[in-house]
Formats: C-alpha cells, structure tokens, sequence
C-alpha cells in the first residue's frame, strides 16, 4: 500500500516535471524578444528624483571585450527633501544593476576607501564611487550604478549601454589566496558546490516525501485533532527520524571537519559596517528658494519659480537642471555635456525667462522651465498621482571663471492642464 502511495506520487511528480519542461521549452520558442531595460522607470518618481541624485557619470570603455576592465565613476548627492515614505539612509550599499552578473565586480570604491559592506550615509552630502568591472558574459548590457537602502530598496541612477564581445567560455577570474595558492572564482569547487546542494537538497525532499506518502498533511492534521497522535505514530517514524537527525549532524560535524583538514586558514565572511565619511562640503555661494512649481501636462514642461541670491564675487549663470539622471540642459548645460552620456538621458529644452547672468549681491526671482517628452518617456509624471506630488534634482549653474556650482533644489508640484 505504501510503496503503492510512493510510486503514485513519484508519477505524479514526472507529470510535474514534463508540464515543467513543456512550458519552459514554449517560452524558449515562443518567446524571443529580449527586453530594452529592466524596469528601472516603473520606480516611484519620488525615489528617482529625491533620494539619491546622480551626476557626472561615466561609463568606460562602452565596448569591452570577455576578460577586459571597465569602470564606471560618479557622484551622487543625498538630497535634503529624502522622502518621508523612503527608509532613510542609516544602513546602505553600493552596488551596480544589470541583467544578471554580465560583468564581475572587482572592486567598489567610495571617496577612494574600499566599500564591500553596508554602511549610513549622510543626507545633504555628496559621495564619490569607483567600481571596477571584469567583462564576463558578452552582449549588450544597460548598466546603472544603485545604493540599496535598508528599508527603501534598490535606488537606480542612469544607465549606460555596456557592450561585451568575445566569448564567455573564455572567462577566467584568478585570485591569489593568503596561502600563495591561485584560484579561478569562476570555477573554483563548482563541484563541491552542487555536491552540498544535492546532498541536503535530497535529505529535505526525503524528509517531507517521507510525510507526504504516510498520509497526506490534511487528513493527518484531522486525525491528529480528532484522535491525537496515538494513531499516526508508527514505530518506524520514530526510526526514521532518529535516523535523519544523526545523519544531519554527521554531515555537518564531518563537513567542518573535512573542511578544516583541507583549507586550515580560513576567515569568515566580513561583516560590519564601513564608515565612510561624506565629500567636503564646497563653498557655495548660491542660495536657492523654490517658491513655486507646477508641471504642464499637455506640454510636459516643469516650470519653477525660485529665488536665486548669488553671494559670490563673480557673475552666474544657469546652465543645467538634472533630475532621475535626465538631463536639462541650455546652451552653457550644453558646453559642459560629456558627449558620452547616453543621448537619451540629455534634454535640450531648459529655457529661463531671463538668460542674464546673476550679479554679485544680487537676489532675482527666476522662471526656469524644463520642457521635454523625456518628462513622459521616463515616467517621472507619474508622481502627479502620489500623495505627495514633489519634484527634486540638482540645479547647476557656473560663474565667469568657470566654477561650477550644485544645489539640490526641491518643491511641490501643481498640474496645470492648460496653458495659464
Ligand atoms: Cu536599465
């Protein structure tokens, strides 16, 4: 009866298997088309715009080959309007989105320290990242730098297209131990790997297979209730189990043991936290004051109203706005555009009501529109449906010696769905 019940089911699991196998071998067949991007612009505006803002980003080389190093730099900013809805950044990691790992990270660098735990970070300062690549897998790769924030989830900034030619078979990773010896990470005890996983992959399903078939959870759990456990326990479950449990702690004891006779240095994983401390803060002399903001739909133009004072000795003049790591520009934006950033991050129509540089001492009350469809493109209007419609980013402007200056401006944001 029971070897009877044991078969059933084992059938069973084969439909299972070949329903499986059939569905995949569809997808395969059917389903063909890679996708464009993965997803970064259905992140809420108010993530892309407030928290995290990215600028002078670089990705290099955009062509490598299997094997070869890229890297990929910038700053970011923690803006000061960091959303109330948004876990603030006490615990957080810098890492690098893309599809799957194309690329090996070698490295990660934050204001030139190391960074390979989590750490806080200080909202209304600036940071600096390195991060070194190792071309592994080819093809064309859209590749965004990201802090993964306790409480908040990936935040993604820009992205490049990254394309890797060659082929991955060539792949290696070599690394030398503390005790000389070199290693391939690639492929380094990939056996022992799929050894471990089989072995207490297969002691689990045993485990519960053995349940399952003597009888099933629900009617156990009714006899259970009905009649206590007098009538489900066999004196072979009691064997059984005694034997599961002494082989479990076998494995492990004689894993630990097997391992230290094989490698008797090892260090754990580290843990902890990295403390690193924010960028200097850069004098400034340009205080900004959003004093009105609303969006118009029809036109996808944000227009803010703000008060700018220049304290400084020089003249400045506005020549970027960039938010969600799109980019505004006008014709100063543009002369101060890396001709590499991805074209479809760059909007031209940043326009001002007066195009007249800011005077020493002098406050001005200025309009500034930034009008494009990447408005629409990206998404970021949606968060004319959040409860808290805010828009943020970083306003550039530069004096006459060519300084350029940063404020993280931010504000509440009206539709408007005429023109007023
Ligand atoms: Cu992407």
């Amino acid at each position: 009866m029971r070897i009877k019940n044991i078969f059933k089911l084992g059938v069973m699991g084969l439909y299972g298997a070949a329903v499986g196998a059939a569905t995949l071998a569809l997808t395969v067949a059917v389903d063909v088309t890679p996708v464009a991007a993965h997803g970064e612009r259905s992140q809420e505006p108010f993530l892309r715009m407030r928290t995290i803002q990215w600028y002078d980003m670089r990705w290099e080389p955009k062509v490598t080959k299997v094997n070869d190093i890229a890297t990929m730099t910038g700053k970011f900013h923690m803006a000061e309007d960091w959303p109330r809805a948004v876990g603030k950044p006490e615990r957080a990691f810098f890492n690098v989105g893309s599809p799957s790992p194309v690329f090996v990270r070698l490295s990660t660098k934050l204001n030139g320290e190391p960074m390979f735990i989590s750490g806080p970070l200080v909202i209304g300062r600036d940071y600096e990242f390195e991060v070194k690549l190792k071309a592994r897998i080819p093809g064309r790769h859209h590749m965004h730098a990201m802090v993964n924030v306790k409480e908040a989830g990936p935040i993604a900034g820009p992205a490049s297209w990254m394309n890797i030619t060659g082929s991955w078979d060539d792949f290696t990773n070599p690394v030398k131990t503390l005790t000389g010896e070199t290693i391939d990470t690639e492929t380094f005890n990939f056996a022992n790997g799929i050894f471990w996983h089989v072995v207490w992959a297969g002691l689990g399903i045993f485990w519960i297979g053995y349940y399952v078939a003597r009888p099933m959870f629900l009617p156990r759990s009714r006899v259970l209730l009905a009649y206590g456990d007098d009538l489900l326990l066999d004196p072979m479950d009691r064997k059984v189990a005694w034997g599961v449990a002494i082989l479990t702690c076998a494995l492990v004891w004689g894993g630990y043991r097997y391992t230290e006779s094989k490698h008797p240095y090892t260090i754990p994983i580290q843990a902890g936290e990295s403390k690193i401390d924010p960028l200097p803060i850069e004098p400034n002399p340009v205080a900004i004051k959003v004093t009105h903001a609303n969006y118009d739909v029809p036109g996808r133009a944000l227009r803010v109203t703000m008060d700018i004072t220049n304290n400084g000795d020089t003249a400045i003049n506005i020549g970027e706005f960039t938010t969600a790591g799109v980019r505004f520009v006008n014709a100063l934006g543009r002369e101060h555009l890396d001709p590499d950033y991805p074209r479809e991050l760059v909007a031209t129509g940043l326009t001002l009501d007066n195009e007249a540089a800011i005077e020493p001492g002098e406050t001005r009350e200025v309009k500034l529109e930034a009008k494009d469809a990447l408005w629409e493109v990206q998404r970021l209007m949606a968060l004319l449906g959040d409860p808290e419609s805010r828009f943020g980013g970083l306003l550039m402007t530069w004096d006459e010696e060519g300084n350029r200056y940063i404020n993280s401006i931010a504000g509440a944001v009206i539709p408007v769905f005429t023109r007023l």
